[in-house]
């Protein structure tokens, strides 16, 4: 640790699509600030990032990556978060804790418009960000293209600040439109400052009017200057780059490329002069403003022996190693570069840091020394969209399964698990397909289980179209006491939503009192499983009559003879089956809204209505019903529809019968499947 005065750290978080680069622009700037000696690169897979078994494997991120350097006379964290829509909850609280995002895109225009989703999310919380046009090396087209298409998704002007100095067809260099400085490319090394070249004159000029212009729209005392044609000094235009910046009104834009270390020290040195501090983004989160500790914890990770590590961001105060919080004793204060930890005695305000043995913590928690701190706005987090029904492989490891599962929802909030009563299944459900592969593999190579996980059971229930009455008579007669109840019951359909409901009409003691509970007890026993395989609801049924022997009734007999009347009664009821139907919300870009008929069609649904969403331009909100049966794999034809950016919100609306063959083979597999 350097002993030098650091001003306030500050953290920037990386994001954008998938194989845009980002983890290999978390390494060129590691290089660059000096924190890694030898650059390490995604392909050769020693680079900083990615360094978990599951990342390495697939050759993607799966989870953030964070690493704090020194950068001269700064502390910097950068955040590497995975660019898979499906782990979009990581991301997301990567950036919640963030005074900036870099949004690193492929200079291919057809790849970087895959950005839109990700700059809404951004415009939506507030979070200033820049964009850095990555791959230059093997670009294709003009940065201007690129431009216009990113512009076409962005709600903010985004505002070139450097333009490509070429050679031929290759991007050899760029200039500073605030400096005007021009600089030459060099592999491995800080560019190399030359003249500014006399072909790119013109083009300069003309970019940097426009910059200009766009700056003015915030700014009355630019606009006076410029319509008096004062030219600003570089160091005036630097200065008013960071208020339009800060409340998210310009997008500054960059380029270069990440595997060849050109165009990172501009971009540090814009993250360095312009992106907010940590008092700025923590009045922007509305974080309260004591001078007592406070934190929130944005990421949780099990680390083997090293036990529970909580990964926080500082707000205020300091946090030393043994202080206490939330009630329980910090076990080490850590500060962190990918998988290596560096301890320290204290994380000051404004840094990031690792805590140790915080057993209670979870992901999203405000850790403080008092009980009312206010920790400001915080994500909320995802509705799963996609379910599995996982299993142990081996039985022994069932008990295994569940401490794992419960590590596993602590480390990802976007993951859910429940018990479905109904099917005995253990769902684990998330956003996606590749998320819920990622957890599977996690529970092998972090905890030693293998699990399997496998489409989920639709929870179908069964009721009847018709009543009846019935009679049982259970008797045995074996040596001492015998066994004796009889019962009369009339069976009934209800309206659909009833439910179940039990009653007597019995008089004279017939069936004595404390006899009728249990025979309510048998029948609910029995509606566990109908005739058709499934619960049974929306049916009444009523004893009406019945006897009883005076030495060999009792409860367990009257509940056997209850069991018997439904067994008996129920297949002449005419049983239907019942299958769940879900209202769905489907948010997509109304571009792709005619897709959504034959989507909904195809799965057996409804259109009840077309809206445009509130607050998203050019989003519509299309409301559908659709059997839960149709559900499964929803969310990867919406996305494969719209370029990634559908989703959808659900919930459990009505049971409707389902009769024909569709009924037939639920049924035929339901009973196959009990055997
Ligand atoms: N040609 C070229 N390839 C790059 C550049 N940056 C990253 N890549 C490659 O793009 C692929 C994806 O990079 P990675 O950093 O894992 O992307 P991420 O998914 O955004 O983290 C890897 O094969 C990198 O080597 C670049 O500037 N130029
Ligand atoms: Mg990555």
């Amino acid at each position: 640790m350097s002993t030098k005065a650091l001003s306030a750290p500050r953290v920037a978080a990386i994001v954008g699509p998938y194989l845009s680069g980002k983890t290999s622009l978390l390494e060129a700037l590691l290089s660059h600030a000096g924190a890694i000696g030898r650059k390490g690169s995604v392909r050769d897979g020693n680079s900083v990032g990615d360094a978990s078994p599951d990342s390495r494997e697939r050759g993607m991120s799966t989870e953030m990556n964070v690493a704090t350097v020194d950068y001269l006379d700064e502390t910097w964290t950068f955040i590497d978060c995975p660019g898979s829509i499906e782990l979009a909850q990581e991301a997301l609280n990567a950036l919640m804790i963030s005074d900036a995002a870099v949004v690193c895109v492929d200079a291919d225009q057809a790849k970087a418009v895959a950005v839109g989703g990700l700059l809404r999310q951004l415009d939506d919380n507030d979070i200033p960000h820049m964009i850095f046009i990555n791959k230059m090396d093997v670009a294709e087209k003009h940065v201007r293209e690129t431009l216009e298409a990113l512009q076409a998704v962005s709600a903010h002007p985004l505002v070139l600040r450097e333009i490509p100095i070429r050679d031929g067809d290759a991007v050899t260099g760029h200039v500073d439109l605030v400096s005007e400085r021009a600089f030459r490319w060099v592999e491995g090394k800080p560019s190399e400052l030359i003249e500014l070249p006399e072909q790119v004159r013109d083009r300069e000029s003309e970019a940097r009017a426009e910059m200009l212009e766009s700056l003015a729209d915030f700014d009355d005392q630019l606009l006076e200057s410029l319509l008096e044609d004062v030219i600003p000094s570089s160091d005036e235009v630097y200065a008013k780059m960071s208020a339009p910046l800060k409340d998210n009104k310009i997008v500054p834009v960059f380029f270069g490329s990440a595997l060849h270390d050109h165009g990172i020290r501009r971009l540090l040195k814009a993250l360095r002069h312009e992106a907010p501090d940590a008092r700025a983004t923590a009045a922007r989160l509305g974080v309260g403003t004591k001078t007592q500790p406070l934190a929130r914890v944005f990421k949780t990770v099990h680390a083997g022996h090293a036990g529970k590590l909580s990964y926080v961001r500082v707000w205020s105060g300091e946090i030393a190693d043994g202080m206490t919080l939330n009630g329980e004793r910090v076990g080490g204060v850590q500060r962190i570069l990918g998988t290596k930890m560096e301890k320290l005695a204290k994380a000051e305000a404004g840094m990031v840091a690792s805590l140790g043995r915080l057993e209670k913590a979870a992901t999203g928690d405000v850790l403080a020394a008092e009980a009312d701190a206010e920790g400001g706005l915080w994500s909320a987090p995802l509705t799963p969209l996609f379910s599995l029904a996982v299993r142990a492989h081996n039985r022994r490891d069932e008990v295994k399964l569940s401490v794992a599962l419960s590590k596993l929802l602590d480390e990802d909030p976007s993951l859910t698990a429940e018990l479905n009563q109904d099917t005995g299944e253990y769902l684990l459900s998330g956003q996606g397909e590749v998320h819920l592969k990622i957890a599977l593999d996690r529970f092998r190579t972090k905890f030693g289980i293998d699990v399997s996980g496998d489409r989920p059971q639709v929870p179908y229930k069964e009721t009847i179209r018709k009543g009846t009455s019935i009679h049982a008579r259970h008797k045995k007669q074996s040596g001492g006491h015998g066994e004796f109840g009889d019962v009369h019951v009339d069976i009934k359909p209800l309206p659909r939503g009833s439910g179940f409901q039990f009653s007597d009409t019995i008089t004279g003691g017939v069936v004595p009192k404390q006899y009728i509970p249990a025979v309510e007890d048998g029948v609910k026993e029995y509606m566990a499983r109908g005739p058709l395989g499934f619960p049974v609801v929306d049916v009444a049924v009523v004893l009406t009559d019945g006897q009883y022997h005076n030495v060999d009734s009792s409860e367990m007999a009257f509940r056997k003879a209850a069991q018997q009347a439904m067994r008996e009664g129920m297949p002449e009821c005419q049983p239907v089956l019942l299958e769940p139907i879900c209202e769905v919300v489907i948010a997509l870009p109304r571009d792709f809204t005619s897709n959504v008929q034959r989507l909904v069609s195809g799965r057996r649904g409804h259109i009840l209505g077309f809206d445009a969403k509130a607050g998203w331009d050019g989003w519509d909100e299309v409301k559908v019903m659709m059997p839960q049966s149709e559900m499964h794999d929803l969310i990867i034809e919406l996305r494969s529809l719209t370029q990634g950016l559908g989703t959808y919100s659900w919930r459990f609306d009505h049971l409707q019968e389902l009769v024909g063959k569709e009924a037939d083979q639920v049924v035929g597999g339901r009973s196959h499947a009990a055997q």
